[in-house]
């Protein structure tokens, strides 16, 4: 079924040592300030993992215009990422800022009439967040643009090859949309990828999230939109992250219904089910005839995962690279959760493995 060749059996990755620039200390859970998840160890692990494996040749990063951003993101929103923790210094007694208030959705008439608290920094800062758990330091804004870098970084590499890229994103993104940050995430890796991608190929893309967790945020981008496909298989709302969206009967409104696809996972799903349930996701995917896709990669699903609550073993992520291979279209995977820092690097490498239609590893 796989007709086509990634080059001489290696894999380009992206990565940029910027991420480290952002290291909140600490992410405030049930109203506790607590160790954050979200480390930057976590990339660090991965980015050793990919280099000890020979197969794996990193790429270069380049800059990248923020207007490529702007495409997904409201500028208003980027501008304020920018100077976010300098206003809100004053503020805080802490390395980090958290917000102290929401824009619920009560408090709105409808997500464009609200104004944006100019002169107030706390109040901005909650205009644009949802939750507690996503703080933000003085490297953040920086360390955000080099994950947006990273990802358009390994789309490049497959438009030219139009094979398989990985990029080491971190922060992840897919929990932020257009004008909303939180659950670790600033600027959406994967959604500005695919709106490029889309672009330049001139034809429709998928996204195919396999983080634990339902990407909100790039639902929400490309709800109303048909130039992108987006597909999650995730833990249930009802019970995980991010609650509120996710659901199996969200499928699209306007332009964009039927372009959204949800399969929720109850609690303890395990390798052989959940094979089963993405192999269905990539008949779904090869029917909308989309002629690339980025790939939003979360280990989380993992059974040691301490966030989580599927039951994936170390064996679940090379079939599960494979199974999307078999799409056989320009792929650009990009990270996003995995928090068992014990076995994070070889899950990615497994998957980038299978993927990348490179040999299954003996421990597999
Ligand atoms: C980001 B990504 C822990 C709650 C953690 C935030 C999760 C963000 C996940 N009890 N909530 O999708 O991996
Ligand atoms: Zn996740």
């Amino acid at each position: 079924m796989v007709s086509r060749s990634v080059g001489s059996g290696t894999m380009r990755w992206y990565f940029s040592p910027k991420h480290q620039l952002h290291d909140p200390d600490r992410e405030v859970r049930a109203g506790t300030p607590t160790p954050g998840f979200e480390v930057a160890r976590r990339a660090e692990i991965i980015a050793a993992e990919l280099s000890r494996d020979e197969e794996f040749s990193p790429g270069e990063v380049h800059s990248f215009d923020r207007r490529v951003i702007d495409q997904v993101h409201d500028p208003r929103m980027v501008d304020w990422l920018e100077e976010a923790w300098a206003e809100c210094r004053p503020f805080s007694e802490h390395r980090e800022i958290i917000p102290d208030v929401f824009r619920h959705a009560g408090l709105s008439i409808g997500e464009g009439h609200a104004r944006e608290p100019r002169d107030k920094p706390m109040a901005r800062l909650g205009f644009y967040s949802f939750d507690s758990m996503t703080p933000i330091v003085e490297g953040t804004y920086e360390a955000s643009r080099s994950a947006v870098d990273v990802a358009l970084s390994a789309l490049d590499e497959v438009l030219e090859t139009r094979g398989v890229a990985y990029g080491l994103c971190r922060p992840p993104g897919h929990h932020a949309s257009t004008a909303m940050i939180g659950g670790y995430c600033f600027f959406n890796n994967a959604a500005v990828t695919a709106a490029e991608m889309a672009r330049r190929l001139g034809g429709p893309v998928a996204i195919v999230d396999v983080d634990y967790h339902h990407g909100n945020g790039t639902q929400s981008i490309f709800y109303d939109r048909d130039d992108v496909f987006y597909a999650s298989l995730h833990g249930a709302p009802s019970r995980a992250f991010p609650y509120f969206l996710g659901y199996a009967e969200e499928s699209g409104v306007g332009a964009g219904a039927g372009w959204n696809h949800n399969v929720e996972l109850e609690r303890g799903v395990a390798d052989d089910e959940y094979l089963y349930l993405l192999a269905q996701i990539t008949e779904t995917v090869h029917a909308r005839g989309v002629v690339g896709v980025v790939i939003s990669l979360g280990v989380d699903t993992y059974m040691n995962d301490p966030i989580s609550d599927l039951a994936l073993s170390l064996s679940a992520y090379f079939p599960a690279g494979r199974l999307l291979r078999e799409l056989a279209l320009p792929t650009v995977v990009v990270q996003e959760g995995g928090y068992d820092q014990a076995d994070l690097g070889i899950n990615v490498r497994s998957f980038l493995r299978g993927v990348g239609g490179l040999d299954r590893l003996d421990q597999d």
